[in-house]
């Protein structure tokens, strides 16, 4: 970007870490990551030994591919598979794959809220399975579904893999399915994965990994306020911090200032004060159980109609009706 053309800035995001780091506890919104640079640390992520959440929903679509499939079958006229959130996409691929050799008759919708990561999976998708029918569109989750309500034509299946429904509070998850249901009719289907509560060591250990990524990817929210809104935020005066609640399953990520100090953003012609050891709340990642997914689906109309793990029972996809 050079000076005579500014990066055009998003007031959403302005807005948000305007009020975020205003507000007392700070917060920023873990949506915010995912630039260029955050998807990228986000791909080294699910390279970690640690991070088990890909290997696993990996596993189980490896394993149950023909029966996820069939299940997502629809009549002649076949069904629009919907992923929100797709990311690179190497997981759905092995979908993909099947759903192509055995002829179903199908079109691949993947959304996602980086422009970035639905151009790459598009051309990666040309080159990897070319028979693929691909439509893929740039939006936040939100903002699509009610787009959504327009593709009554014919059958839906909708796909939110990776746990990333774990970002989002019961509240607004019901919120969510609710308004996933909304757009579902009676013969449309919900895939989503839900990562599973388990040794609260494994989960620490996958948001806390050894060699410094996923510091480096919650910490890419600064960075993103620096390049995008003109600030002067010197991570090294930050660490990364996870904390996990076996009682309620949600893991919270923090930044924590290690210094008393200042920092201004130009474009919010903002100076905020950090005192030591005060945080900024970033994420959280919310695991689950059967129970809590059973509650989430009633509050919000929806009815389990199977579920897929990986042999340990770390990580489950359930299959949703309405
Ligand atoms: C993409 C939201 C599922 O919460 O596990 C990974 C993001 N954050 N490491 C998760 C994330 C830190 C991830 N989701």
């Amino acid at each position: 970007m050079t000076s005579q053309t500014p990066p055009i800035i998003d007031s959403a995001f302005r807005r948000d870490v305007l009020n975020g780091l205003t507000h007392y506890p700070k917060y920023l919104y873990s949506k915010y990551i995912y630039d260029e640079a955050g998807d990228a640390l986000f791909q080294q992520i699910m390279e970690l030994p640690e991070y088990y959440l890909t290997k696993c929903e990996f596993e189980i679509l490896a394993t149950h591919t023909a029966e996820i499939a069939n299940a997502f079958r629809g009549n002649e006229n076949g069904f629009d598979l919907i992923e929100l959130g797709a990311g690179d996409g190497k997981k759905t691929k092995i979908l993909l794959k099947y759903l192509t050799e055995n002829n179903f008759n199908f079109v691949y919708k993947p959304i996602d809220i980086s422009e970035n990561a639905i151009d790459k999976l598009s051309k990666a998708l040309t080159e990897e399975i070319p028979e693929v029918q691909v439509d893929g569109e740039k939006g936040e989750y939100f903002e699509v579904l009610e787009r959504l309500q327009g593709f009554t034509s014919r059958k839906k299946v909708i796909m939110v893999l990776g746990s990333n429904i774990g970002n989002l509070l019961h509240d607004r998850a019901i919120e969510f399915l609710s308004k996933l249901n909304d757009t579902m009719s009676d013969e449309d289907m919900l895939f989503m994965g839900f990562d599973q509560k388990k040794d609260p060591q494994r989960i620490l250990d996958a948001y806390n990994d050894k060699t410094g990524v996923t510091a480096a990817f919650n910490k890419n929210l600064l960075v993103r306020i620096n390049k995008e809104l003109g600030a002067n935020f010197d991570v090294s005066k930050f660490k990364h911090w996870e904390r996990y609640d076996p009682e309620t399953g949600t893991a919270k990520s923090f930044l924590v200032a290690t210094e008393d100090h200042d920092i201004y953003i130009e474009t919010l012609d903002l100076k905020v004060h950090f005192d030591i050891w005060e945080t900024i709340h970033t994420e959280i990642s919310q695991k689950y159980d059967d129970k809590v997914v059973q509650w989430l689906a009633e509050e919000s109309g929806l009815r389990i109609e199977t579920t897929f793990a990986d042999p340990k029972n770390y990580y489950k996809d359930y299959l949703f009706r309405k």
